[in-house]
């Protein structure tokens, strides 16, 4: 017989040991509104907002899906319940109750503008990843992204519809507050880009400033995007994953969420952020996010990319497989330490040997599979972010960059792989990516020639750089053998 589903009814029959909200759903009040509720959201945020709804209750979650319907239909019939699987040496799981309603933006477009414009809606909170955020090269809104052409032609006040992208969204929940004397929300990006607060600010503002001079001024004035730094490690359900909750909790669950048992959510130090006690549930506050943000982008998900790059293409399918293989460890240890770890400059605060040697155990964890294949996905937004700022960096200051193009080289040669071999290529530019991997040879000059188009990785200045083209074309030639390319680093 199978187990009784996960329900508000069903909840207490869970085994012992669940971990339960324990306070009164129905008394929470809806304080956040979430756009991209992912899995990232569901094992993070919103298990942070679950531990304060136990002691305030104004902090509910709204969880706007922008077009897909499937976390609706897998949570409004759970209530919003899932469950959080935590992968320590004995997996613990944990009802979260924080999600309270699901909304999808392209089906539900009034209930969700009635929720941005809710007298008790204070944040509005982002996991849309690096995409989501429709910016160009040089990080400003790209007026030119379909989905942001789109909202600025069709505003919902003329179409009653939804808009499509994130920034369409805030935008016009802000006019709605603003029109209705409401004071705004705060919006807090938690994606994995440099300076995220600032960087979603002007886009907002850039997007007001097409249709409204007045708005943009607001917004400019009165709209507080916190810097944030959002870690933990979240691989993708399975099945499973749906086994062992399960067998854990004694019910049925149609979207566990599982995650490393570390977790860390650092927020720059607002007054909005004190308006509740985020600091009693584990949140850092801090002055200044940069010392946090710059140290996880770059040596955690820089070596994450290095690895999900250079470990497929040595025939490795999670992150631990990959750490098994000493040569790709040592490498990626060697990248760490002589590279990206010198490259953060003065942190203070950071003891940046120690923060290496911890993502190094975090990344070796045998309870995690994280699939290489997960952390490919959009490389072409991804990498900006991860190694190019480094390696610009690196190379105006007369540092080593050997180590450093190695990721691109590995990026370049893993598109081509999977070009050929008719492998879909997840990535907003995958059309590009798979038309150029279709016409490289193999002849390293040719193809990273090809690859130039791609600005966001190999932005026009650095690519001028004789250096720089040089020691990505031997990169890219010695990745021809990837079980001997990273050799000669080793022993250098
Ligand atoms: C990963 C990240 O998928 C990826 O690109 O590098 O999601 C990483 O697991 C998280 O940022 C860890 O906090």
């Amino acid at each position: 017989m199978s187990p009784p589903r996960l329900t508000e009814a069903s909840l207490h029959s869970a085994r012992s040991g669940t971990i339960l909200p324990t306070y009164d759903r129905s008394a929470t009040r809806f304080g956040i509104v979430h756009i991209g509720p992912g899995a990232f959201h569901r094992a993070h945020q919103a298990f942070y907002a679950d531990t304060l709804l136990h002691s305030d209750k104004r902090w509910a979650i709204s969880a706007l899906s922008l077009k897909s319907t499937g976390l609706r239909d897998s949570l409004a019939p759970q209530q919003g319940l899932y469950t959080l699987i935590e992968l320590g040496a004995a997996p613990r799981a944990r009802a979260i109750g924080a999600i309270r309603e699901l909304l999808v933006g392209s089906t539900d477009a009034d209930a969700a503008f009635a929720r941005l414009s809710g007298r008790d809606t204070r944040l509005v909170t982002l996991t849309v990843t690096e995409k989501g955020y429709c910016l160009d090269p040089r990080n400003e809104l790209d007026l030119a992204n379909a989905d942001i052409a789109h909202d600025l032609k069709n505003p919902p006040s003329s179409t009653g519809q939804g808009p499509r992208s994130t920034i369409g969204w805030i935008v016009e929940g802000l006019k709605r507050r603003r029109a209705a004397g409401l004071p705004p929300f705060a919006v807090v990006s938690c994606d994995n880009l440099a300076d995220n607060g600032a960087v979603l600010k002007r886009a907002l503002v850039a997007f007001a400033r097409q249709s409204d001079a007045d708005l943009a001024h607001y917004i400019e004035n009165e709209v507080v995007c916190p810097r944030t730094m959002v870690d933990s490690i979240t691989p993708a359900t399975d099945d499973d994953l749906r086994e062992r909750s399960r067998k854990i909790t004694g019910l049925d669950d149609a979207w566990p969420i599982q995650r490393e048992p570390f977790t860390q959510w650092v927020v720059e130090d607002l007054p909005v952020m004190r308006d509740a006690d985020w600091v009693s549930v584990g949140v850092t506050l801090a002055k200044d996010v940069s010392v946090y943000d710059r140290a996880k982008l770059r040596i955690l998900n820089g070596s994450h990319s290095t690895l999900a790059y250079l470990g497929s293409l040595r025939g490795h399918e999670s992150v631990a497989d990959a750490m098994r293989d000493e040569q790709l460890a040592q490498f990626v240890e060697l990248l760490m330490t002589e590279d990206l770890g010198p490259s953060l400059g003065a942190s203070p605060g950071l003891d940046v040997q120690h923060y290496i040697s911890a993502v190094l155990a975090r990344f070796r964890n045998p309870g995690i599979r994280h699939l290489l294949s997960q952390i490919a996905w959009d490389g072409s937004k991804k990498l900006p972010v991860r190694i190019t700022a480094t390696l610009t960096e690196a190379l105006r200051a007369g540092r080593p960059i050997h180590r450093l193009v190695m990721p691109i080289a590995a990026w370049m040669r893993f598109v081509v792989r999977q070009a050929k071999a008719n492998v879909a290529i997840v990535d907003p530019d995958a059309k590009r990516l798979t038309d150029i991997g279709n016409a490289c040879t193999g002849d390293a000059r040719a193809d990273v020639a090809r690859f130039a188009v791609c600005e966001s990785v190999l932005p026009p200045e650095l690519f001028a750089d004789e250096k720089f083209r040089r020691e990505l074309e031997t990169a890219y030639g010695r990745l021809a053998t990837p079980h001997s390319a990273i050799t000669p680093e080793l022993s250098s």
